[in-house]
């Protein structure tokens, strides 16, 4: 394949986002004949349905010879491979759609060797994007807010050296599975990090569960979330805020104690903010961790 314009596949991107955006605010969020999935908490629309047939076909059109990897027509035995493929989560953040609470995005990425390589986070109800190509940084634009929609760069304050656990904010959720092994290391973990110092916990600032993998990363990008932890969500839901992550100066790393360097599909996710300690951090989290997910294995 011939080298890649990127920045002309970022902004045609946008321009997708942007356009298909109007299709979520405008819908009536209802499970209806989509339904749930697994479970009765793993939801599903006719907008997510109806969005990623949108984007999909408008990337197929345009850019015929790149993979597609989409979370409302994914299959088990769909693989990701090295080819230049765009990743969707046509809603990320379904179940705040559901309950009409606009903390969603629509969650594109591009990745080329299995390497995220652009990311586009766009909540269609803030009009707040979020975009960015590996090399080049990250940058969030408010378009009802900023004049001429001027883009800024992220993080967006100058990163603080990172400290302990004990003064940072950690943005986690429960995900759709709800027993078994992964649901009680969540559980344990959730409450070890919380817990108090002299027993041995993290005695962090404050758990958070904001219910959108891509937008929680794109908060540890801009600096006013200082980890995401998470295991169960999919590369649709990661890959574009891995870029906007990685050129904001954060670090991906695995959920499960050890492994520096996760796939895109890896399944288990630890984000970590730009600044100087980010090793320290990441250890001092893991060591935390009670237990080993299973998920990804
Ligand atoms: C969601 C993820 C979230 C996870 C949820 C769900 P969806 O994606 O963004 O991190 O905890 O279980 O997978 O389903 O809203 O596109």
């Amino acid at each position: 394949m011939t080298d890649i314009n990127l920045q002309e596949v970022h902004d045609f991107m946008i321009e997708i986002a942007r356009k298909v955006g109007e299709r979520i605010t405008s819908a009536t969020p209802t499970t209806g004949a989509a339904g749930s999935k697994k479970n009765s908490v793993d939801l599903v629309t006719e907008t997510d349905q109806a969005v990623e047939k949108i984007i999909s076909t408008s990337l197929r059109e345009k850019y015929p010879d790149f993979s597609f990897m989409g979370e409302e027509t994914y299959k088990p035995k769909d693989k990701l491979t090295g080819a230049p493929t765009f990743i969707l989560d046509p809603i990320d953040g379904t179940t705040n759609f559901v309950h009409r609470h606009p903390y969603v995005a629509i969650s594109l990425g591009l990745a080329i060797n299995l390497t995220p390589t652009i990311g586009i986070v766009y909540n269609p109800f803030t009009q707040t994007l979020y975009s960015a190509i590996k090399g080049h940084g990250a940058y969030l634009t408010q378009y009802l807010l900023t004049p001429q929609n001027s883009p800024q760069k992220l993080p967006l304050y100058p990163p603080t050296p990172l400290e302990t656990l004990n003064t940072c904010l950690v943005a986690v959720e429960w995900g759709s599975d709800r027993s078994g092994n992964d649901f009680a290391v969540k559980s344990n973990t959730f409450a070890k990090l919380a817990e108090a110092k002299e027993k041995d916990g993290g005695m962090v600032h404050g758990l958070r569960s904001l219910g959108s993998a891509a937008l929680n990363l794109c908060a540890v990008a801009s600096g006013d979330i200082d980890l995401y932890w998470e295991a169960g969500c999919w590369a649709w839901d990661v890959c574009a805020g891995w870029v906007i992550l990685s050129e904001a100066g954060g670090l991906m790393v695995d959920a499960n104690p050890g492994n520096w360097s996760p796939r895109v599909d890896e399944r288990r996710y630890l984000a970590v903010r730009g600044g100087e300690g980010q090793k320290e951090l990441v250890e001092e989290f893991w060591g935390l961790v009670q237990g080993r997910f299973e998920v990804g294995i």
